[in-house]
């Protein structure tokens, strides 16, 4: 009867511990897909009824999904932005609302008075220790192509930057190609083909720095169909490390990953509850991966796979 489902409902929302909303990126890469289902799994485990919007991608149905959930009148909003810019009008209203926003796995050029802080890892540090493998790799010595992630965001800028500080040490170490793959397998592949194409077939290409596993591992399959060995010809450097990348090192094809930590939601959900008790929230909470090499790759693909 009506009065039966009013009552379940009502006490479906009682039992919520609380109601927050999630405007998700996309699912445009292997680490992406983990994230969200890490992020929904931990709702789930705390008793948190989480609203999750898909954004394709696109700026404009984030702000939408943002404004949705202040409609609702939700306890908190995570925001993974897929750009840095733009953000400042709807992050304005949601604190008029008194709603908290928590920045998930990327960052944003707002004032950080507009969100109660950010989840995210150090892109700029993950850079720069894939330059120093590379460096290292090559005694200095080597002709790079780059494939950028999204135009415009903080994971992109920021990987860019960080290996650009370190090569910066290293007169023979140089990006002589950089485009943006839009951190799909897909966009990886055309643009690494086009960058064969544009340098003699590859020959004088020393590596790939990819600012994502998904696009590196287009990068292997466009170097092998234009008959060049990927990880022994040109050298493959990557980071998130997805579970696809320890097979293609434990098979040669690639040779460095850095890890990038999808399990972003308990700390989310922590800064929001603690915020609500009025304590302090630091702005950034983060915590970097480590670089994995081919040697523990079948044993990391062995862990991750099952
Ligand atoms: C970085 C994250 C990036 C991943 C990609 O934190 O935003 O977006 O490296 C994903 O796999 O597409």
């Amino acid at each position: 009867t009506l009065a039966m489902a009013v009552a379940l409902g009502l006490s479906a929302t009682a039992q919520a511990e609380m109601l927050i909303g999630f405007s998700q990126i996309g699912s445009e890469s292997g680490w992406r897909t983990s994230e969200t289902a890490s992020i929904k799994a931990e709702a789930e485990r705390r008793g948190i009824d989480l609203k999750f919007s898909d954004a394709q991608q696109k700026q404009e149905n984030q702000i939408k999904a943002v404004r949705s959930f202040i409609a609702q009148g939700v306890d908190g909003i995570l925001l993974a932005p897929v750009v840095e810019t733009g953000w400042d009008q709807v992050l304005k209203e949601a604190k008029g609302a008194g709603i908290p926003v928590v920045l998930i796995d990327r960052g944003v050029d707002a004032d950080e008075s507009l969100y109660l802080t950010k989840v995210a890892s150090d892109f700029v540090q993950e850079g720069a220790l894939a330059a120093a493998w590379l460096a290292a790799e090559t005694n200095g010595v080597c002709d790079v192509v780059e494939l950028q992630g999204t135009v415009g965001s903080s994971a992109a800028n920021d990987r860019k930057e960080g290996f650009e500080s370190v090569i910066g040490n290293f007169p023979s170490l140089s990006i002589i190609r950089s485009q943006s793959g839009n951190f799909t397998r897909s966009g990886g592949k055309e643009v690494m083909e086009s960058f064969l194409k544009a340098e003699n077939g590859g020959k004088s290409i020393c590596a790939v720095y990819a600012h994502n596993d998904d696009m590196a591992l287009g990068a292997v399959q466009a170097i092998k169909e234009a008959g060049l060995k990927p990880g022994e010809d040109i050298l493959v450097v990557s980071i998130d490390a997805v579970p696809d990348i320890f097979k293609a090192m434990a098979d040669g094809d690639t040779n460095a990953t850095i890890e990038l930590n999808p399990h972003l939601g308990g700390p989310a959900f922590d800064a929001i509850k603690t915020a609500k008790s009025g304590r302090e929230v630091p702005k950034w909470i983060k915590a970097n991966g480590p670089l994995y090499l081919p040697d523990t790759a079948a044993e990391e693909y062995k862990k991750r796979s099952s």
